[in-house]
């Protein structure tokens, strides 16, 4: 298997996003290594370090290229170890096809579980306030009614697919938080989280399953620092410019050029990048190198060297600074 360069993952213990791209890593068997960094800002091993003030958790690196945020870490990780070169891909064939529910998968790890399960995981923590109707439709419906016949995996696919890692992860941090017990326990989720030997003896937990395959692929990351890793991103190279490749009839849409920046060529004064959702405060700005339908390329500029970040098009806007 070629690796592209050395992988970094940037996170902290407690974090679902961050265990998310970890079992990525780990169903996939990509070495990486970890910088641990702060649960709340400040966080010098992205911002003052390499340049990204970007405020959330997980970035990932791989090589002198730096991601932010899972909605272009996932699909990175795919294009850059396929299954071509022997990694597990995140979209498997349904058993006995030679087909892929791509689309499907990725709307239910991106719309269902991202959005509607988490969010009633982490806005609820005071389990006894969730309405009982709410939890039937968020969970016990969808997950129970896809294993209902037996099967390994939700989507019925060879290997674990990116909606088993996307629910499974959430369900396992969920289980780490205080007093859940009653939520995620066996009456709740019969097939989920416990076996109903009655219809199905044989049948392995579909949770447990996938922890099992987990456990056997793990191996222990390297924990090095933010100076470390810096160091490893600036000695690395870049993938291809062409794969992401600019399009230019999107960026005259959007009122940005290939190399905007600033005129009087201050690079801090390129281009703004800013979460919707965050809000402007925490911007990252370089210039603009690579714009497709799926991601927004900037060089910035670190303490010691210069890299390339990318984000996701989904859920962030990018705009010249100088308008
Ligand atoms: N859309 C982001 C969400 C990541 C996220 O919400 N991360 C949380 C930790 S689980 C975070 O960084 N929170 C700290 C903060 O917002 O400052 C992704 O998919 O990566």
């Amino acid at each position: 298997m070629s690796t592209p360069g050395p992988v970094i993952l940037y996170g902290y213990q407690t974090s679902p996003y961050a265990h998310k791209i970890q079992n990525i890593l780990t169903l996939k068997k990509i070495p990486y290594k970890r910088v641990n960094v702060a649960n709340i800002l400040p966080r010098p091993e992205l911002k003052e370090l390499l340049g990204i003030p970007y405020r959330r958790i997980p970035v990932l690196a791989i090589g002198n290229d730096v991601y932010c945020d899972t909605n272009i870490i996932v699909p990175v990780l795919e294009r850059r170890f396929p299954s071509s070169d022997g990694y597990d891909t995140l979209y498997p064939h349904r058993k006995g096809s030679i087909s892929s529910d791509t689309g499907l998968i990725k709307v239910l790890s991106r719309f269902y579980t991202d959005r509607a399960l988490f969010a009633d995981v982490v806005g609820l923590l005071d389990w006894k306030d969730i309405p009982e109707a709410m939890l039937k439709d968020r969970a016990e419906t969808l997950l129970e009614q896809q294993l209902s016949n037996g099967r390994e995996w939700l989507l019925d696919t060879e290997s674990p697919s990116m909606a088993d890692m996307a629910i499974h992860s959430l369900i396992a941090w969920g289980k780490t938080l205080p007093d859940t017990e009653d939520v995620f326990s066996k009456d709740r989720f019969p097939l989920t989280i416990a076996a109903s030997t009655l219809s199905f003896p044989s049948s392995i937990l579909w949770a447990d399953r996938l922890t099992n395959l987990l456990k056997q692929r793990w191996v222990e990351p390297t924990t090095i620092t933010g100076e470390e890793a810096m160091a490893l991103i600036n000695d690395s190279t870049n993938e291809l410019a062409e794969v992401v490749g600019f399009d230019e009839l999107e960026a005259k849409r959007l009122g940005v050029k290939k190399g905007d920046r600033d005129d009087d060529f201050k690079l801090s004064m390129g281009l703004l990048l800013m979460t919707m959702n965050v809000g402007t405060k925490h911007i990252t700005e370089g210039t603009l190198v690579g714009l497709s339908a799926e991601e927004t390329v900037i060089e910035v500029r670190g303490q010691k060297g210069m890299n390339k970040c990318h984000f996701p098009r989904f859920g962030f806007t990018v705009k010249r600074l100088a308008q």
